[in-house]
């Protein structure tokens, strides 16, 4: 965890996942499941994560707690730097409260949308300043369990398809929910849920910087050849921020192009071309036997 904490006080730029996991095995003692048989065959699964984060205004945040398998991301909202605050305040606040909660409240006992809310909590009564969309996701034995606000999201592939994704919640085209101090949605408008994983699933979490730029087809193709490769989790997520990168600076058609040009139809605004420039975020998760 020194790494983690670390990595956060210099603003959570980056993690490097396999420092932390050192660090992590190198101070939490190896449990062993010798005396107690698993309850099923899936209780047995653990999640191999990786992440990776490319700035652009450095308005993203996030942590991965590989011991309590917590992945928390936020997203301040570009709107707020136009008025002069700092845009991405809140959306460390979130982060850095949500991972003051695991540190404080332990591991077994946290679910996404509590720890959203308390950590939601936490920033609001210091009145930060910005606002941010967040998914906070937990991976307990093999359920998988999430709680989102805004655009902020996740993707659940089997076989290299999508059986699971979020749905952005946004009042309007580029409007997404968010939380703020005062104002804004609540914690209560979190989309929660939870579902069963298995050995060999994929878990890409992330902001709107890669899922506006990366189609789900494209992720697809990306997780399945991935695994076909025999990547581990740090260079996938590495090789999708990559391309979200590439498909953000490019012309060709993105999710955010697609989205616009249907909100163009519908009432006439601008209508924009090509990927979209931000901050990008990719979290990945494989699911694989607990002892591998
Ligand atoms: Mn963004």
């Amino acid at each position: 965890m020194a790494i983690l904490m670390e990595q956060l006080e210099r603003g959570l730029k980056q993690i490097t996942i396999g420092e932390a996991e050192r660090s992590a095995n190198s101070v939490v003692p190896q449990q062993s499941n010798l005396h107690v048989a698993p309850r099923e065959k899936t209780a047995a699964l653990k999640m191999d994560f990786g992440a990776c984060y490319v700035p652009h205004h450095d308005e993203d945040a996030f942590f991965v707690h590989l011991r309590a398998g917590i992945v928390a991301v936020a997203d301040g909202v570009g709107g707020c730097r136009k008025r002069g605050a700092d845009a991405g305040a809140f959306a460390r606040a979130l982060v850095r409260h949500a991972l003051d909660v695991v540190n404080t409240d332990g591991c077994k006992t946290i679910n996404p949308s509590n720890l959203l809310r308390k950590a939601y909590a936490e920033a609001a009564r210091r009145f930060t300043p910005g606002a941010s969309t967040a998914v906070v996701a937990s991976f307990r034995g093999a359920t998988l369990r999430w709680a989102y606000v805004g655009d902020s999201g996740f993707a659940v592939f089997r076989g290299g398809r999508v059986v699971r994704r979020s749905r952005p919640q946004q009042h309007r085209f580029n409007c997404p929910y968010q939380l703020r101090a005062t104002g804004g949605d609540g914690v209560g408008d979190a989309a929660v849920g939870e579902m069963q994983v298995a050995e060999g699933d994929v878990v890409v979490v992330g902001t709107d910087g890669l899922f506006d730029n990366l189609f789900d087809h494209e992720l697809q193709w990306m997780v399945r050849k991935g695994a076909e490769m025999g990547l581990n989790p740090q260079v996938m997520a590495e090789e999708i921020a990559a391309a979200a990168y590439t498909a953000s600076r490019s012309t060709a058609p993105s999710p955010y192009s697609v989205e616009s040009a249907r909100n163009y139809v519908k009432d006439g605004k601008e209508m924009h071309y090509g990927g979209k420039i931000d901050d990008i975020t990719v979290v990945v998760a494989y699911v694989v036997p607990k002892h591998s």
